[in-house]
């Protein structure tokens, strides 16, 4: 139960960092000059008003493309790769994007920045992985090969059939505290949508709705059975949140990495939770599925709340 407390305050903290580093920015310009170098290799710094969820999802799309703000004579400086590539200028000065080679990114700074790839070997750096992934484009083994979790590879123990139901509750709950704190320290920024805000009120101002912290698993249970629809909107917002690159309805591997690689390593059964929860097994999870996955009923299932 305390890691999902931890990792709700690592996202929290997400959400309160960046409109302070903001502020620095805008007083002391001069101060932040040295780190604004950009390389597809820099974990991309949080924006204002971005949801902490996503703030995330920098570090592992393979499709987003980083944003340099230098605009000059060499054509590389305008032209963007994805992660795992670097641009480069043929003999008539064009410029395209060919794979980085994995020697050339920053060497990590700890155990921290390691990765493991679902080929369950460990990568010093997302840029090493990503980088090995593009030297294996169009084989097999690369299309099989995605960034599975932070930290070093190591060993997880199977997530038994108990232990596999447990986790919607514990994450449902967990959901509707990460919404709620996000509209706690919503005044000024906005992390939500006036309508998410209004939806969210709802939960907040509802006096029995269940205050974070650690609760027996009994208590989830009857709360959810309980207090069902204060979890439908939370549920619906996070396949939202996933659902961005495109948003058309379908969740990758890649969708759900910003989500589900940080958890693997704190909670042995995600691996199998996202994996029943594709049920018909095309490895996209549609919001139906998703749903499903987190005990909401087929007829609440609304793809409007998700705006
Ligand atoms: C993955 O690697 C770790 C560390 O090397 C090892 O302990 C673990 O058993 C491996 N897992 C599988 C499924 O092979
Ligand atoms: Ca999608
Ligand atoms: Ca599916």
């Amino acid at each position: 139960m305390r890691v999902w407390i931890v990792f709700l305050l690592c996202l929290a903290g997400h959400a309160m960092a960046a409109p302070t580093e903001d502020e620095l920015i805008v007083e002391e310009p001069v101060t932040e000059e040295p780190v604004v170098e950009v390389s597809p290799d820099v974990h991309p710094e949080p924006e204002v008003g971005a949801n902490p969820v996503q703030v995330e999802v920098g570090e592992f799309d393979e499709a987003i493309e980083v944003i340099d703000d230098d605009v000059a004579e060499n054509p590389c400086l305008n032209h963007h790769c994805k992660k795992g590539k670097v641009c480069e200028v043929d003999e008539s000065n064009t410029p395209m994007c060919v794979c980085q080679d994995p020697s050339t990114c920053p060497a990590a700074e700890g155990e921290f920045e390691h990765v493991c790839g679902t080929d369950n070997k460990t990568y010093d750096t997302s840029c090493h992985f990503f980088a090995t992934k593009c030297t294996l484009e169009g084989t097999k083994k690369g299309h099989k090969l995605h960034l599975d979790y932070i930290g070093p590879c190591k060993f997880i123990e199977d997530c038994l059939d108990n232990e596999l139901n447990e986790f919607p509750l514990r994450m449902r709950d967990w959901l509707k505290n990460v919404l709620v704190t996000l509209y706690e320290r919503d005044q000024d920024n906005n992390l939500l949508t006036e309508k998410q805000k209004l939806r969210v009120k709802k939960i907040y101002e509802n006096e029995k709705r269940l205050q974070a912290g650690e609760h027996s698993l009994d208590l989830l249970a009857h709360d959810f059975e309980k207090n069902y629809n204060m979890y439908v909107f939370p549920v619906h917002w996070q396949f939202g949140q996933l659902d961005q690159h495109p948003a058309d309805g379908y969740l990758t591997h890649t969708e759900l990495a910003p989500l589900r690689a940080p958890l693997i390593p704190m909670e042995h059964c995600t691996t199998r939770f996202f994996e029943k929860c594709d049920a018909d097994n095309d490895k996209y999870i549609v919001l139906e599925e998703w749903a499903a996955c987190f005990g909401i009923k087929e007829q609440d299932v609304d793809k409007d709340l998700i705006i």
